[in-house]
Protein backbone atom coordinates (compact mmCIF):
# COMPACT_ATOMS: atom_id res chain seq x y z
CA UNK A 1 0.00 0.00 0.00
CA UNK A 2 1.14 3.51 -0.85
CA UNK A 3 0.12 7.04 0.98
CA UNK A 4 0.62 9.82 -1.03
CA UNK A 5 0.58 13.56 0.43
CA UNK A 6 1.12 16.77 -1.82
CA UNK A 7 0.45 19.21 1.03
CA UNK A 8 -2.71 20.83 -0.70
CA UNK A 9 -1.15 20.80 -3.80
CA UNK A 10 -2.90 18.59 -6.21
CA UNK A 11 -4.65 17.54 -9.42
CA UNK A 12 -8.48 17.21 -9.59
CA UNK A 13 -8.98 14.46 -12.15
CA UNK A 14 -10.07 10.34 -12.18
CA UNK A 15 -9.15 8.63 -9.10
CA UNK A 16 -5.89 6.11 -9.91
CA UNK A 17 -6.50 2.51 -10.39
CA UNK A 18 -6.51 0.97 -6.94
CA UNK A 19 -7.19 3.99 -4.52
CA UNK A 20 -9.02 2.97 -1.67
CA UNK A 21 -9.47 6.55 -0.14
CA UNK A 22 -8.61 10.15 -0.94
CA UNK A 23 -9.99 13.67 0.65
CA UNK A 24 -9.71 16.86 -1.28
CA UNK A 25 -10.46 18.84 2.28
CA UNK A 26 -12.27 21.32 0.05
CA UNK A 27 -15.83 21.42 2.02
CA UNK A 28 -15.03 24.32 3.74
CA UNK A 29 -16.82 23.47 7.30
CA UNK A 30 -18.63 20.67 8.72
CA UNK A 31 -16.77 17.23 10.93
CA UNK A 32 -16.65 15.52 7.54
CA UNK A 33 -14.47 15.28 4.63
CA UNK A 34 -15.39 13.10 1.60
CA UNK A 35 -13.15 10.84 -0.04
CA UNK A 36 -13.82 10.68 -3.87
CA UNK A 37 -12.26 7.04 -4.60
CA UNK A 38 -15.52 6.23 -5.12
CA UNK A 39 -14.86 4.09 -1.95
CA UNK A 40 -16.51 5.01 0.17
CA UNK A 41 -14.35 5.81 3.11
CA UNK A 42 -15.16 9.30 3.91
CA UNK A 43 -13.12 11.20 6.73
CA UNK A 44 -13.75 12.33 10.07
CA UNK A 45 -12.24 15.58 11.12
CA UNK A 46 -11.82 15.87 14.82
CA UNK A 47 -10.30 18.68 17.07
CA UNK A 48 -9.41 20.65 13.73
CA UNK A 49 -10.50 24.26 11.94
CA UNK A 50 -11.45 25.39 8.93
CA UNK A 51 -8.58 27.46 7.16
CA UNK A 52 -8.74 28.81 3.53
CA UNK A 53 -5.03 27.65 1.71
CA UNK A 54 -2.88 30.12 1.20
CA UNK A 55 -0.75 28.00 -1.06
CA UNK A 56 -1.86 28.65 -5.23
CA UNK A 57 -3.49 25.33 -6.29
CA UNK A 58 -0.66 24.08 -8.97
CA UNK A 59 -0.15 20.63 -10.86
CA UNK A 60 3.09 19.51 -12.28
CA UNK A 61 2.32 18.19 -15.29
CA UNK A 62 4.15 15.94 -17.71
CA UNK A 63 4.18 16.13 -21.13
CA UNK A 64 5.65 13.50 -23.35
CA UNK A 65 3.94 11.01 -26.26
CA UNK A 66 5.79 8.51 -27.40
CA UNK A 67 6.17 5.78 -30.34
CA UNK A 68 6.67 2.61 -28.62
CA UNK A 69 6.45 0.12 -31.12
CA UNK A 70 7.12 -0.65 -34.84
CA UNK A 71 6.77 -3.64 -36.57
CA UNK A 72 7.59 -4.44 -40.28
CA UNK A 73 7.16 -8.04 -41.51
CA UNK A 74 8.09 -9.62 -43.17
CA UNK A 75 12.01 -8.52 -43.20
CA UNK A 76 12.74 -9.71 -46.39
CA UNK A 77 10.33 -9.65 -49.46
CA UNK A 78 10.20 -10.19 -52.87
CA UNK A 79 9.54 -7.57 -55.03
CA UNK A 80 5.34 -7.13 -55.46
CA UNK A 81 4.89 -8.53 -52.23
CA UNK A 82 3.23 -7.47 -49.27
CA UNK A 83 4.66 -5.74 -46.00
CA UNK A 84 2.42 -5.09 -43.26
CA UNK A 85 3.65 -2.61 -40.69
CA UNK A 86 2.21 -2.13 -37.60
CA UNK A 87 2.82 0.95 -35.25
CA UNK A 88 1.87 2.12 -31.72
CA UNK A 89 2.25 5.44 -29.73
CA UNK A 90 1.38 5.61 -26.33
CA UNK A 91 0.88 8.85 -23.94
CA UNK A 92 3.62 8.35 -21.16
CA UNK A 93 2.48 11.32 -19.80
CA UNK A 94 0.36 12.85 -17.17
CA UNK A 95 -1.78 15.02 -19.28
CA UNK A 96 -4.23 13.96 -22.37
CA UNK A 97 -3.14 14.73 -25.70
CA UNK A 98 -3.73 15.57 -29.15
CA UNK A 99 -0.89 14.79 -31.44
CA UNK A 100 0.13 13.64 -34.97
CA UNK A 101 1.55 10.44 -35.99
CA UNK A 102 3.63 10.28 -39.74
CA UNK A 103 4.17 6.75 -40.82
CA UNK A 104 6.73 6.62 -43.68
CA UNK A 105 7.45 3.82 -46.12
CA UNK A 106 8.46 3.36 -49.67
CA UNK A 107 6.40 6.48 -51.16
CA UNK A 108 4.06 6.59 -48.54
CA UNK A 109 3.31 9.17 -45.78
CA UNK A 110 0.95 8.31 -43.64
CA UNK A 111 -0.40 10.84 -41.61
CA UNK A 112 -2.92 10.49 -38.28
CA UNK A 113 -4.55 12.45 -36.03
CA UNK A 114 -4.69 11.08 -32.49
CA UNK A 115 -7.14 12.85 -30.52
CA UNK A 116 -7.51 13.60 -26.50
CA UNK A 117 -5.44 10.53 -26.00
CA UNK A 118 -5.94 10.29 -22.33
CA UNK A 119 -2.45 9.26 -20.01
CA UNK A 120 -1.07 6.01 -19.91
CA UNK A 121 -3.47 4.90 -23.05
CA UNK A 122 -2.13 3.84 -26.62
CA UNK A 123 -3.12 3.50 -29.91
CA UNK A 124 -2.12 1.01 -32.82
CA UNK A 125 -2.40 1.58 -36.41
CA UNK A 126 -1.70 -1.26 -39.12
CA UNK A 127 -0.43 -0.38 -42.67
CA UNK A 128 -0.27 -2.56 -45.43
CA UNK A 129 2.35 -2.14 -47.94
CA UNK A 130 2.16 -3.43 -51.42
CA UNK A 131 5.91 -3.50 -52.87
CA UNK A 132 5.20 -3.54 -56.58
CA UNK A 133 7.67 -1.11 -58.39
CA UNK A 134 9.91 -0.66 -55.18
CA UNK A 135 13.52 -0.73 -55.82
CA UNK A 136 15.70 -3.60 -54.62
CA UNK A 137 17.50 -3.31 -51.46
CA UNK A 138 17.52 -2.29 -47.48
CA UNK A 139 14.14 0.37 -47.35
CA UNK A 140 14.12 2.14 -44.50
CA UNK A 141 10.43 2.55 -42.30
CA UNK A 142 10.30 4.83 -39.79
CA UNK A 143 7.32 6.50 -37.15
CA UNK A 144 7.06 10.17 -35.57
CA UNK A 145 5.02 11.15 -33.45
CA UNK A 146 4.82 14.70 -33.59
CA UNK A 147 6.01 16.36 -29.78
CA UNK A 148 3.52 17.94 -27.57
CA UNK A 149 3.74 21.38 -26.29
CA UNK A 150 5.65 21.38 -23.33
CA UNK A 151 6.98 18.21 -23.97
CA UNK A 152 10.80 18.13 -23.58
CA UNK A 153 11.71 14.07 -23.92
CA UNK A 154 11.17 13.56 -27.46
CA UNK A 155 14.13 10.96 -28.25
CA UNK A 156 11.09 8.32 -27.65
CA UNK A 157 8.99 10.17 -30.50
CA UNK A 158 10.59 8.33 -33.57
CA UNK A 159 11.28 4.86 -34.22
CA UNK A 160 12.84 3.30 -37.44
CA UNK A 161 13.22 -0.61 -38.70
CA UNK A 162 14.10 -1.74 -42.19
CA UNK A 163 12.68 -4.12 -44.64
CA UNK A 164 14.93 -5.85 -47.61
CA UNK A 165 12.88 -6.02 -51.04
CA UNK A 166 15.08 -8.54 -53.26
CA UNK A 167 14.23 -9.85 -56.69
CA UNK A 168 14.25 -13.35 -55.99
CA UNK A 169 13.04 -15.69 -52.93
CA UNK A 170 13.47 -19.02 -53.78
CA UNK A 171 11.07 -21.56 -52.79
CA UNK A 172 11.93 -22.87 -49.35
CA UNK A 173 14.23 -26.27 -48.82
CA UNK A 174 12.74 -29.22 -46.98
CA UNK A 175 14.72 -31.14 -44.23
CA UNK A 176 13.36 -34.92 -43.90
CA UNK A 177 14.26 -38.00 -41.59
CA UNK A 178 14.18 -40.65 -43.96
CA UNK A 179 12.74 -43.10 -43.83
CA UNK A 180 10.05 -41.61 -41.87
CA UNK A 181 8.94 -44.59 -40.25
CA UNK A 182 11.24 -47.31 -39.20
CA UNK A 183 10.75 -50.29 -37.92
CA UNK A 184 13.52 -51.28 -35.50
CA UNK A 185 14.68 -54.70 -34.15
CA UNK A 186 15.81 -55.17 -30.37
CA UNK A 187 19.23 -55.39 -30.68
CA UNK A 188 19.38 -54.29 -34.26
CA UNK A 189 20.93 -51.37 -35.57
CA UNK A 190 19.60 -49.19 -38.18
CA UNK A 191 20.28 -46.10 -40.51
CA UNK A 192 18.31 -43.08 -40.24
CA UNK A 193 19.29 -39.97 -43.05
CA UNK A 194 18.76 -36.84 -42.49
CA UNK A 195 17.98 -35.31 -45.92
CA UNK A 196 17.72 -32.15 -47.84
CA UNK A 197 15.05 -31.86 -50.48
CA UNK A 198 14.34 -29.32 -53.55
CA UNK A 199 17.18 -27.28 -52.33
CA UNK A 200 17.69 -24.15 -54.91
CA UNK A 201 21.14 -23.43 -56.10
CA UNK A 202 19.86 -20.07 -55.91
CA UNK A 203 20.20 -20.09 -52.38
CA UNK A 204 23.98 -21.05 -52.15
CA UNK A 205 24.24 -23.17 -49.39
CA UNK A 206 27.53 -22.85 -47.58
CA UNK A 207 26.30 -24.84 -44.44
CA UNK A 208 23.87 -26.75 -42.05
CA UNK A 209 23.38 -27.23 -38.76
CA UNK A 210 20.64 -29.59 -37.16
CA UNK A 211 19.70 -31.32 -33.96
CA UNK A 212 17.84 -35.06 -34.27
CA UNK A 213 16.34 -35.78 -31.03
CA UNK A 214 15.28 -39.33 -30.28
CA UNK A 215 14.18 -41.52 -27.53
CA UNK A 216 16.96 -43.03 -25.38
CA UNK A 217 15.09 -45.22 -24.07
CA UNK A 218 14.36 -47.07 -27.41
CA UNK A 219 17.92 -46.19 -28.91
CA UNK A 220 21.77 -45.54 -28.57
CA UNK A 221 23.09 -43.79 -31.05
CA UNK A 222 26.34 -45.41 -32.70
CA UNK A 223 27.89 -42.89 -35.32
CA UNK A 224 27.55 -39.99 -37.48
CA UNK A 225 28.62 -40.35 -40.54
CA UNK A 226 28.43 -37.49 -43.48
CA UNK A 227 26.31 -38.10 -46.52
CA UNK A 228 26.44 -38.30 -49.78
CA UNK A 229 24.97 -34.86 -50.82
CA UNK A 230 27.61 -32.71 -48.34
CA UNK A 231 30.18 -34.76 -50.12
CA UNK A 232 29.45 -33.71 -53.43
CA UNK A 233 29.19 -30.26 -52.73
CA UNK A 234 31.67 -29.92 -50.58
CA UNK A 235 30.24 -29.37 -47.18
CA UNK A 236 32.57 -31.60 -45.10
CA UNK A 237 34.17 -28.67 -43.24
CA UNK A 238 33.29 -29.91 -39.46
CA UNK A 239 32.02 -27.36 -37.33
CA UNK A 240 30.27 -29.74 -34.51
CA UNK A 241 29.03 -33.23 -34.33
CA UNK A 242 27.75 -34.77 -31.10
CA UNK A 243 25.83 -37.45 -29.63
CA UNK A 244 24.32 -35.82 -26.57
CA UNK A 245 22.39 -39.02 -24.77
CA UNK A 246 21.84 -36.60 -21.74
CA UNK A 247 20.01 -34.07 -24.00
CA UNK A 248 18.96 -37.04 -26.59
CA UNK A 249 20.27 -35.34 -29.59
CA UNK A 250 22.70 -35.96 -32.12
CA UNK A 251 23.90 -32.41 -32.80
CA UNK A 252 25.13 -32.23 -36.92
CA UNK A 253 26.99 -28.67 -38.48
CA UNK A 254 28.95 -28.77 -41.63
CA UNK A 255 30.07 -26.34 -44.11
CA UNK A 256 31.78 -25.56 -47.08
CA UNK A 257 34.84 -26.84 -46.77
CA UNK A 258 37.05 -23.32 -47.19
CA UNK A 259 40.43 -25.76 -49.23
CA UNK A 260 37.61 -27.35 -51.88
CA UNK A 261 35.89 -25.81 -55.15
CA UNK A 262 32.66 -25.09 -54.95
CA UNK A 263 29.59 -25.39 -56.22
CA UNK A 264 26.05 -24.12 -55.12
CA UNK A 265 24.18 -26.73 -53.74
CA UNK A 266 20.93 -28.04 -55.11
CA UNK A 267 18.31 -30.69 -55.62
CA UNK A 268 18.08 -33.36 -52.90
CA UNK A 269 20.13 -35.43 -51.22
CA UNK A 270 21.74 -37.05 -47.28
CA UNK A 271 23.36 -34.43 -45.39
CA UNK A 272 24.38 -37.18 -42.78
CA UNK A 273 23.61 -40.59 -41.64
CA UNK A 274 22.99 -41.35 -38.00
CA UNK A 275 23.36 -45.26 -36.56
CA UNK A 276 21.18 -46.39 -34.13
CA UNK A 277 20.90 -49.50 -32.20
CA UNK A 278 17.90 -50.75 -30.84
CA UNK A 279 17.48 -51.17 -26.89
CA UNK A 280 13.89 -51.46 -25.67
CA UNK A 281 10.51 -52.56 -27.52
CA UNK A 282 8.20 -49.23 -27.78
CA UNK A 283 7.68 -46.36 -30.02
CA UNK A 284 9.60 -43.00 -30.68
CA UNK A 285 10.04 -39.60 -32.60
CA UNK A 286 12.83 -38.35 -34.78
CA UNK A 287 12.20 -35.07 -34.40
CA UNK A 288 14.27 -32.21 -36.32
CA UNK A 289 15.14 -29.16 -33.98
CA UNK A 290 17.56 -25.69 -34.61
CA UNK A 291 18.01 -26.23 -38.60
CA UNK A 292 19.69 -23.39 -39.69
CA UNK A 293 20.90 -23.63 -43.23
CA UNK A 294 23.10 -21.30 -44.44
CA UNK A 295 23.19 -18.86 -47.35
CA UNK A 296 26.21 -17.47 -48.81
CA UNK A 297 26.37 -13.71 -48.07
CA UNK A 298 25.96 -11.13 -51.02
CA UNK A 299 24.73 -7.54 -50.94
CA UNK A 300 23.69 -7.60 -54.51
CA UNK A 301 21.51 -10.59 -53.98
CA UNK A 302 20.13 -10.39 -50.68
CA UNK A 303 20.98 -6.68 -49.94
CA UNK A 304 23.12 -7.60 -47.03
CA UNK A 305 26.55 -9.17 -47.24
CA UNK A 306 26.70 -11.25 -44.27
CA UNK A 307 25.14 -14.67 -43.96
CA UNK A 308 21.32 -15.24 -43.75
CA UNK A 309 18.84 -18.39 -43.55
CA UNK A 310 17.09 -20.45 -46.25
CA UNK A 311 13.45 -20.82 -45.53
CA UNK A 312 13.04 -24.49 -44.92
CA UNK A 313 10.14 -26.87 -43.37
CA UNK A 314 10.94 -29.68 -42.00
CA UNK A 315 9.41 -33.83 -41.90
CA UNK A 316 9.95 -35.19 -38.66
CA UNK A 317 10.07 -39.52 -38.12
CA UNK A 318 9.48 -42.10 -36.38
CA UNK A 319 10.21 -45.93 -35.02
CA UNK A 320 8.63 -49.05 -33.56
CA UNK A 321 10.47 -51.42 -32.26
CA UNK A 322 10.05 -55.76 -31.81
CA UNK A 323 11.43 -58.37 -30.93
CA UNK A 324 13.47 -60.44 -33.41
CA UNK A 325 11.80 -62.95 -35.38
CA UNK A 326 12.66 -66.62 -34.48
CA UNK A 327 16.09 -67.46 -36.34
CA UNK A 328 16.69 -63.78 -36.87
CA UNK A 329 19.77 -64.20 -35.02
CA UNK A 330 21.39 -60.99 -36.73
CA UNK A 331 18.29 -59.03 -36.18
CA UNK A 332 18.20 -57.48 -39.18
CA UNK A 333 14.37 -58.29 -39.88
CA UNK A 334 14.86 -61.32 -42.41
CA UNK A 335 15.89 -64.89 -42.01
CA UNK A 336 18.44 -65.57 -44.39
CA UNK A 337 22.26 -66.90 -45.24
CA UNK A 338 23.60 -64.28 -42.91
CA UNK A 339 21.90 -65.77 -40.16
CA UNK A 340 23.48 -69.24 -40.92
CA UNK A 341 26.60 -67.94 -41.23
CA UNK A 342 26.31 -65.75 -38.04
CA UNK A 343 25.52 -69.42 -36.38
CA UNK A 344 28.35 -71.14 -38.39
CA UNK A 345 30.84 -69.26 -36.97
CA UNK A 346 29.29 -69.87 -32.82
CA UNK A 347 29.77 -73.67 -34.36
CA UNK A 348 30.73 -75.86 -31.23
CA UNK A 349 30.86 -72.88 -28.75
CA UNK A 350 29.50 -72.55 -25.22
CA UNK A 351 29.17 -69.91 -22.74
CA UNK A 352 32.48 -68.17 -22.56
CA UNK A 353 34.54 -69.16 -25.42
CA UNK A 354 35.09 -66.01 -27.74
CA UNK A 355 33.19 -67.00 -30.50
CA UNK A 356 30.01 -67.72 -28.06
CA UNK A 357 26.61 -66.03 -29.43
CA UNK A 358 23.76 -66.41 -27.27
CA UNK A 359 21.43 -65.47 -30.06
CA UNK A 360 21.97 -68.58 -32.60
CA UNK A 361 21.69 -70.71 -29.70
CA UNK A 362 17.76 -71.08 -29.93
CA UNK A 363 17.44 -75.06 -29.77
CA UNK A 364 18.21 -77.84 -27.29
CA UNK A 365 20.86 -78.74 -26.15
CA UNK A 366 20.83 -75.04 -24.98
CA UNK A 367 24.84 -73.89 -24.15
CA UNK A 368 25.86 -75.09 -27.15
CA UNK A 369 25.87 -74.04 -30.77
CA UNK A 370 25.37 -76.89 -32.76
CA UNK A 371 23.38 -78.46 -36.11
CA UNK A 372 20.16 -78.30 -34.29
CA UNK A 373 20.19 -74.79 -33.72
CA UNK A 374 21.19 -74.29 -37.71
CA UNK A 375 18.58 -76.50 -38.29
CA UNK A 376 16.20 -74.64 -36.57
CA UNK A 377 17.13 -71.25 -38.38
CA UNK A 378 16.20 -72.84 -41.71
CA UNK A 379 12.48 -73.41 -40.71
CA UNK A 380 12.21 -69.61 -40.55
CA UNK A 381 14.44 -69.03 -44.05
CA UNK A 382 13.35 -66.40 -46.49
CA UNK A 383 10.93 -65.10 -44.22
CA UNK A 384 11.10 -61.24 -43.66
CA UNK A 385 9.27 -58.50 -40.96
CA UNK A 386 6.39 -57.06 -42.70
CA1 LIG B 1 8.34 11.83 -25.99
CA1 LIG C 1 18.73 -61.94 -40.13
CA1 LIG D 1 21.67 -75.04 -29.01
Amino acid sequence: MTTHYNGGIGKYGEPEPGLVAGYHFDEGTGTTTSDYSGEENHGTIVGATWQESTIALSVTYVYDVAVTRLVATPAMVQIGDTVYINVTVKNLGNATETFTLTTNYGGYAQVETITNLPPGNETMFYYVWDTTGEETCFHTISALASPVSGETYIHNNFRSTGVRIVSLIPQPATVKVEPSSILGIVRGSFEVNVTVNDLDAYWDMVGFNIKLYYNTTLLNATGVSIGDFAEYFNLTYQVKEEINEEESYVWIAYMSDPTKERTSPFGSGTLATITFLVTELGEGNFTLNDVKLAAFGNATKWCIPYSLNIDYMTVDGRIETKFPMFGDINFDGTVDIFDIVAACMAYDARPGDPNWNPYADIAPEFGIIDIYDIVTITFNYGVSDP
